[in-house]
């Protein structure tokens, strides 16, 4: 039993037996905090937190996670099988408990029949990152491949980053985030890391104090980060392409260009020169709304300052033209050659760093490369029959869910819902809580948290691979995802070697072929520091690509097929939905501070904290439009409308409207979320969510 082996690390803190043992958070977020957490009994955790002696964790994790007991022991949690007997979407009246039995074969026998009827592609394994664990998260992949099910694009988050990310660097890493203490220089830059992943302030701090270095924040609004900033640069959302052109206009125009590095380690450079002569910083000013003063001095702080760090987050990539945005800012240090100085460069994320060989986890050995391949984003128009995504193919009538409550959080939310009520589909939907999602379901089972089962874990935001085992048993009847997945493939005769494996004995197996140490060793350690050699992390001994240069003009054709148009330097690339005279105001739902994702919305602490959607109006528009503090706005476009309350807030440009997500539709006036709002068109070149990339119109509701 995974308990009796953690208690060997066990600290005995005092008489009460309070053990304290090593975790990681699990939850979909950059930071993957190295976790200590109090043991009360075998059955109940205390209080939780950031392990001290992991140098990146740092002691620090957001106040959400510190008070998980209240999640883990929510009197919510699910705790047996369920089956629906009455109507969609009206909670927890409409469903009965049954055994696990019973609701394994009542899957079983429903996606066998959807398959008979329509072939495999019929059943979509949907998921996503509830878990970030590699064997809970990425296991359903081995179902999926073994039995021919419609394989996912799974474009909810990072899809427009990577493309603009691997467009100039080639390679998905980047510079130590510890080495930010090093920095003169931060540039936090579509990202709001007070609320999203705390730690980049840990690191930050430690530059301000020990270097005096600044703090720039690009954001469309005073966020908490923005606050904290030396200079905020307050973009239209969607305009950071024209911004970091001019900024790179002025570092080529003032002699800030290190034209020895861009010879040595960059190629197109001359075609970005000649290419940036009319980005001006006023050419700039009239796309992005940030004053060419503005620019101009940000401008020369970053030429002036060799240890600048870039710190690219998401949001500024959810959009239309999102890779287009990430690529012209990840630009910068390949001009000013700050990759070469401690302190230097930029990080957007640090995940291709770890390698690891998942082919056991996910069955990758088993995929027919002719199975049809759906994006996860476009679940609405997919569910509704949209022949653009089903070609000749076959309906969706069968749907597995594990780690995502899309009911909520995916765009087109109108669709999406229609879909879920369509009676011909079977959804089985596994969770910790009854949500939305869960909600719609046929079957529900009972999932544990990380605090329940084992996995491994590797992060984006810095450069440490976890192993977990579980600290308490599970709570009443949940079981992991792994053991579902084992059950499942029982009952429909699916061959695999993984599903004959413990959750341990498949992380061990990983880790060895990915050449790592045993399970048992790093889990002993706790982590292992995957941090490259200071020439690696700064691509001094080259960038990614074949010829191991940085590419200012990117060939967009190797990231994804639906290039057409897209601009062949660094460029505002105008394609998001524009702001006229119908729909005047552009929304941006920037993810709030006591939520993750959806998760936390059950939390009553998380909920107090948030208190109700609202959406941030600039006060002048407010008066303008006769709304006080506490109206009902209607906000809308095509798509349909949706009410929520006002709060005032000078922080933002006139045309832009904050509403911080992701709340269950139920919290919203008419009980229908922001995301029915949301298009479900694909950004290029390879797809991706636009969850901050739409035009609306306001009116009093
Ligand atoms: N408006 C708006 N919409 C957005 C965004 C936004 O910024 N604005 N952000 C988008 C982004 S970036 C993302 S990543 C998506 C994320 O959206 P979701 O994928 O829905 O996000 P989470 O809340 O992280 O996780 C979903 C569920 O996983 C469950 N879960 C956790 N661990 C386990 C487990 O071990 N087993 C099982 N079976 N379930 C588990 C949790 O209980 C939770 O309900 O939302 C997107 N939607
Ligand atoms: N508390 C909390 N933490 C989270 C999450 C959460 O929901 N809540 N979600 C987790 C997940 S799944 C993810 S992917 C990460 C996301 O973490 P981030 O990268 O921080 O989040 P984003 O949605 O990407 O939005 C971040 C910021 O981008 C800004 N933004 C939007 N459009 C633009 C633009 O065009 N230009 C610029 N410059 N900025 C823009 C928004 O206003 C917002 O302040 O956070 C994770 N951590
Ligand atoms: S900051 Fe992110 S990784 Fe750290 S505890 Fe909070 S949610 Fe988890
Ligand atoms: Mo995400």
């Amino acid at each position: 039993m995974p308990l009796d082996q953690n208690r060997t690390e066990a600290t005995q803190e005092d008489r009460n037996e309070v053990q304290v043992f090593h975790s990681a958070c699990p939850h979909d977020c950059p930071s993957t905090c190295a976790l200590e957490v109090e043991r009360l009994d075998p059955q109940t955790i205390g209080r939780v937190r950031g392990a001290s002696q992991n140098t990146y964790t740092s002691g620090v994790i957001c106040a959400k996670v510190a008070r998980y007991a209240e999640r883990v022991h929510h009197p919510d949690r699910l705790t047996k099988p369920l089956r629906r007997i009455g109507a969609k979407g009206i909670g927890r009246e409409a469903f009965e408990e049954i055994s696990w039995d019973e609701a394994l074969d009542v899957v079983a026998a429903n996606l066998i029949r959807a398959a008979e009827a329509h072939g495999p592609e019929t059943v979509w394994p949907y998921y996503y990152a509830g878990t970030m664990g590699l064997v809970q998260r990425d296991g359903i992949n081995r179902l999926r491949n073994v039995m021919g099910y419609s394989r996912q694009h799974s474009t909810f988050c990072n899809t427009l980053a990577d493309a603009g990310w691997m467009a100039g660097a080639g390679s998905k890493k980047g510079v130590d985030p510890r080495e930010m203490a090093e920095s003169d220089l931060i540039v936090i830059w579509g990202c709001n890391p007070v609320s999203t992943q705390v730690n980049v302030m840990t690191h930050a701090a430690r530059a301000r104090k020990n270097r005096g270095a600044k703090l720039v924040v690009v954001d469309p609004y005073v966020t908490e980060t923005a606050k904290q900033a030396d200079i905020h640069l307050m973009p239209h959302p969607g305009t950071d392409g024209a911004l970091a052109c001019a900024v790179m206009h002025v570092l080529f125009r003032d002699g800030h260009a290190d034209r020895d590095y861009l010879e040595k380690y960059t190629a197109g450079y001359a075609e970005l020169e000649r290419h940036l002569v009319s980005r001006s910083p006023e050419w700039a000013e009239a796309i992005t709304g940030i004053p060419a003063g503005e620019i101009e001095a940000f401008a020369t702080l970053y030429g002036q300052t060799k240890r600048s760090y870039l710190r690219l987050g998401f949001g500024f990539t959810r959009s239309r033209n999102g890779a287009v945005q990430m690529f012209s800012a990840s630009c910068l240090p390949a001009v000013t050659g700050a990759w070469q100085y401690p302190g230097g460069g930029a990080l957007y994320s640090n995940a291709g760093i770890y390698e690891i060989d998942k082919t056991l986890i996910e069955g990758s050995d088993a995929v027919d490369s002719r199975t049809r391949v759906l994006d996860q984003s476009r679940i609405g128009p997919i569910l509704t029959g949209d022949k653009r995504d089903l070609g000749d193919g076959p309906p969706i009538t069968a749907l597995f869910i594990q780690n995502t409550n899309p009911v909520n959080v995916a765009p087109d939310l109108g669709k999406v819902r229609a879909g879920f009520l369509r009676d011909d589909l079977f959804v089985c939907v596994h969770e910790q809580f009854l949500t939305e999602t869960a909600q719609m379901a046929d079957i529900v089972l009972p999932a544990t948290t990380f605090l329940e089962h084992d996995d491994i874990y590797v992060a984006g935001g810095h450069t440490h691979l976890q192993v977990t085992r579980a600290v308490i048993a599970p709570v009443g009847e949940a079981r992991s995802n792994h053991w579902v997945l084992g059950e499942l493939a029982k009952r429909l005769g699916a061959m695999h070697p993984a599903f004959e494996m413990s959750a341990w004995d498949l992380m061990d197996a990983t880790l060895k072929r990915s050449g790592y140490a045993d399970a048992q060793t790093i889990w002993e350690g706790h982590w292992e520091d995957r941090v490259e050699a200071f020439d690696d992390a700064h691509f001094l001994n080259g960038f990614g690509h074949s010829d191991a240069r940085f590419h200012f003009m990117p060939d967009w054709s190797q990231i994804g097929g639906n290039h057409a148009g897209m601009p062949t330097l660094p460029d505002h690339y105008d394609v998001i939905d524009a702001r006229e005279d119908e729909h005047p105001f552009r929304l941006v739902t920037a993810p709030s501070r006591n939520y993750l994702n959806t998760s936390f919305t059950e939390t009553a602490t998380s909920r107090k904290r948030e208190g109700r959607p609202e959406a941030q109006i600039h006060p002048e528009v407010c008066t303008q439009m006769g709304l006080e503090a506490g109206d009902e706005v209607r906000i809308g476009n095509q798509q349909g409308s949706v009410v929520v309350h006002v709060r005032p807030t000078a922080g933002l440009r006139r045309s832009t409207v904050i509403v911080e997500s992701v709340w269950p539709n139920s919290a919203f006036v008419e009980g229908i979320g922001i995301n029915l709002l949301v298009s479900a068109e694909a950004g290029q070149p390879n797809g991706g969510a636009v969850f901050h990339d739409t035009a609306v119109w306001l009116k009093q509701a």
